[in-house]
């Protein structure tokens, strides 16, 4: 995981197997322009290919985690542009396709492209007083990244539209209970390394085995629960087929500690 290539962006390896990647242009409360979004997308892509890393850490700070797509770069665009050009559509396409797990750890506000973003990765942890939102109607325009999709089928239709016609906020205490966020905590310090610990834990896994993991979650939101659960069977019974199942088998049957190989 290397510095060099990112001006907004602070990569750092917190503990083995682990990149954590933190948003770092507070003066716009890490809005996304589009060049801050060409960096993040770099470095998802660099910590992907990174041999040595198994999951990875996103967060911003304190008072923000992302306020938004950059509305200052954006208020110009036409439709021509933004329909024509494809507007965010190869960027949000390039981060779903991130194989290795994706911890996002939320403080402060995480609005509009920043929940979308939040909502497209693995897991969400965040702070009890971080603010979460749908604030584009509000500027006269509609979620663009998933937000519509994805808070409508995780916290249901009633709350999600209550959201997103207001544009109210909601807090991490709520996005907690409504089971948007895994874990929430009391502060932004504990939040973010309570997601490094869960990334080294992952990270501490075979590569392999992770992957089919991630695989066949997401694969439950595209599928029904028959075809979802014949897709887990296969993919399972291919696993039988990588050397990592022998070494997790044998050390468990020898009482020993696996030396996983990845392969
Ligand atoms: N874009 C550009 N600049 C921003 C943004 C933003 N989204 N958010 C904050 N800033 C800037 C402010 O303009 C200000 O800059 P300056 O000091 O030069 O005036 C600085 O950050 C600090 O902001 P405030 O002075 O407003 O600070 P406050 O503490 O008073 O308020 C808020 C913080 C509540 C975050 C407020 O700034 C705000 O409401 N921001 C806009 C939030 C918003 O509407 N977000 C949704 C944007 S639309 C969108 O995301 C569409 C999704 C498209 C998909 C994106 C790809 C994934």
């Amino acid at each position: 995981v290397s510095q060099e290539a990112y001006q907004n962006l602070l990569m750092s390896t917190p503990k083995p197997g682990v990149a954590l990647i933190t948003l770092n242009r507070p003066k716009s409360y890490n809005a996304m322009s589009s060049a801050f979004m060409a960096e993040i997308n770099s470095a998802f892509q660099s910590v992907e290919k990174d041999k040595s890393i198994g999951a990875m850490v996103i967060t911003g700070n304190e008072k923000a985690f992302i306020a938004g797509a950059d509305i200052k770069e954006m208020k110009d665009l036409t439709f021509s542009n933004a329909y024509g050009e494809d507007f965010i559509e190869p960027w949000s396409l390039q981060v779903s396709q991130i194989k290795k797990p994706i911890i996002v750890a939320v403080n402060g506000y995480a609005l509009g492209g920043g929940c979308e973003l939040a909502m497209m990765a693995d897991i969400i942890y965040c702070s009890a007083g971080a603010t979460f939102g749908q604030p584009e109607i509000k500027l006269g325009i509609i979620p663009g990244a998933g937000g519509s999709q994805r808070l409508t089928k995780v916290i249901g239709k009633s709350r999600a539209m209550e959201l997103i016609l207001t544009g109210k906020n909601f807090s991490g205490r709520e996005a907690f209970d409504w089971g948007l966020a895994a874990r929430v905590f009391e502060t932004p310090q504990q939040c973010v390394d309570g997601a490094v610990d869960t990334a080294a834990l992952i990270a501490s896994y075979s590569r392999i085995a992770v992957k089919a993991c991630k695989e066949v979650v997401n694969k439950s939101q595209d599928l029904g629960i028959r075809e979802g659960v014949e897709f887990e069977r296969r993919v399972f019974h291919g696993l039988f087929g990588s050397k990592d199942q022998k070494i997790g088998m044998k050390a468990f049957a020898e009482k020993q500690t696996p030396k996983w190989e990845h392969q």
